[in-house]
């Protein structure tokens, strides 16, 4: 075969491929750079905020770069044989000082807006809350007849195919998208950390206290996140895993959860566990 039909070949089995790419999921990708798909209103105004913060520092970055150079070529040795002893410039001294100023303005302007945002939501459609645990994470539904669970990690052994390594939870947490989910966060033994990339968060969960933000998924499908507070010899292995579902799964969802958590299943059967 020429080398140009198989390149060819090749191209067409890529594109194939990308095509039938499974349902959505959130999980990191190897040798991925920049963030995961922002699928919440709270990771798109991350991304802009960076996006912001990004041109900001570029074009300082390439300004003093810029009179580095300029300095170091125009003030040599061979062209600058008589130093100037000049310590004083009251305008250069002025707008050196009130330039940073005015950039960080710029800057925490939008910062305390997103910060405010983040914080918590007017009106939740639902609350969830995720307890961490050495090492694990329990979850509770209070909306929802009081629903709990814990979530394991699955071990590499017991993986299914597609299931991400690492990331993949016995118990998903399922969730509706397009409503205003509350998610507090508590811990009973040390600090860990519930965080979710696409949807933007990153919660600290301490012991004695709750932590609020809140979450609107925009997109059903599979979210994986990690514990992101060290928290002891397992802490790489207490994944989160989240099932998002249009509203009417999860109803349903619930109360197949409810109806077993009561020792019945949905048609009234006692439940088989
Ligand atoms: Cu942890």
């Amino acid at each position: 075969m020429m080398p140009g039909i198989r390149f060819g070949a090749l191209m067409v089995a890529a594109a194939l491929l990308l095509a039938i790419s499974p349902a959505l999921a959130q999980a990191p990708e190897p040798w991925q750079l920049g963030f995961q798909a922002a699928l919440s209103p709270t990771m798109e105004q991350i991304d802009s905020l960076h996006d912001l913060l990004m041109w900001i520092i570029t074009l300082i970055s390439f300004l003093v770069l810029a009179l580095l150079g300029y300095a170091c070529f125009r003030y040599r040795a061979s062209r600058n044989t008589q130093p100037s002893r000049r310590t004083h410039n009251t305008v250069l001294e002025i707008a050196w000082t009130a330039l940073p100023v005015l950039i960080l303005v710029v800057i925490a302007i939008p910062s305390f807006k997103l910060l405010y945002y983040m914080d918590r939501v007017e009106e939740a459609d639902m609350t969830l809350k995720a307890i961490g645990r050495q090492w694990y994470w329990s979850y509770e539904y209070p909306d929802q007849g009081d629903l709990t669970f814990d979530a394991y990690m699955v071990a590499d052994a017991d993986l299914e195919p597609g299931q991400p390594r690492l990331l993949t939870t016995d118990t998903a947490v399922v969730l509706p998208v397009d409503t205003n989910i509350r998610l507090l966060t508590t811990a009973s033994d040390v600090i860990h950390s519930w965080a979710m990339p696409s949807l933007g968060i990153k919660l600290d969960a301490i012991p004695g206290h709750i932590n609020e933000t809140w979450m609107r998924i925009e997109q059903p499908g599979m979210y994986y996140g990690q514990c992101s507070e060290l928290c002891g010899d397992f802490h790489a292995f207490m994944p989160i895993m989240i099932r998002a579902v249009p509203r009417e799964e999860f109803d349903a969802w619930v109360e197949e959860e409810v109806a077993r958590a009561d020792g019945f299943d949905v048609a009234g059967r006692p439940a088989q566990n």
